[in-house]
């Protein structure tokens, strides 16, 4: 009743007493954990290469919640989970404890000048679709039109998804 579903792509490369693979494990269970917000799938965790400045390699993941949270409430709540992992805001790309990203949700788009939802960078990076086709291989992407499986198939063959046609 009034839930809504988010994909949260889950990223750490640093060490903060434990490895960023069970800093991912560890932010999905406090995420999760309250009676706020429900965990409705988990992708694997993989280990990726940085893309970008970061000097280690990443452990990455997706997860899909169900939540009476709006956009910018879920916003309110991962920010203040990532600084409770002792998150820092530096530069840009920077390596990071962890990184928790609003990918998709079920209202389609959203934007205000904080957030947008879809994330405008995740069609790209197959270190946000490889976790997100394990969880919402079905999932249309509103802004192209095309499913996550879609999405991924064409970054792993490296065609540009604004090249792509929406209606194959
Ligand atoms: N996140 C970034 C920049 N680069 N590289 C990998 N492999 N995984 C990430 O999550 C990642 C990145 C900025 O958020
Ligand atoms: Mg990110
Ligand atoms: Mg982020």
């Amino acid at each position: 009743m009034g839930e809504t579903s988010y994909a949260i792509g889950l990223g750490s490369n640093r060490y903060r007493g434990r490895s960023p693979r069970a800093t991912v494990e560890a932010a999905i269970e406090a995420l999760t954990g309250t009676a706020d917000v429900a965990l409705v799938a988990r992708s694997p965790i993989v280990d990726t290469a940085p893309l970008g400045p970061g000097s280690r390699r990443y452990a990455n993941a997706a997860i899909l919640i169900e939540t009476a949270f709006s956009p910018s409430e879920l916003l309110q709540a991962t920010q203040a989970l990532e600084r409770s992992f002792g998150r820092r805001r530096t530069r840009r790309w920077g390596d990071r404890i962890l990184d928790l990203d609003i990918l998709l949700w079920s209202g389609g788009c959203w934007g205000d000048a904080g957030l947008v939802i879809p994330h405008p960078e995740f069609r790209q990076r197959s270190f946000a679709l490889g976790p997100l086709v394990a969880i919402a291989p079905a999932w249309i992407d509103p802004v192209t039109g095309l499913s996550i499986r879609q999405l991924e198939t064409r970054q792993n063959r490296a065609i540009p998804v604004d090249r792509a046609s929406p209606h194959p």
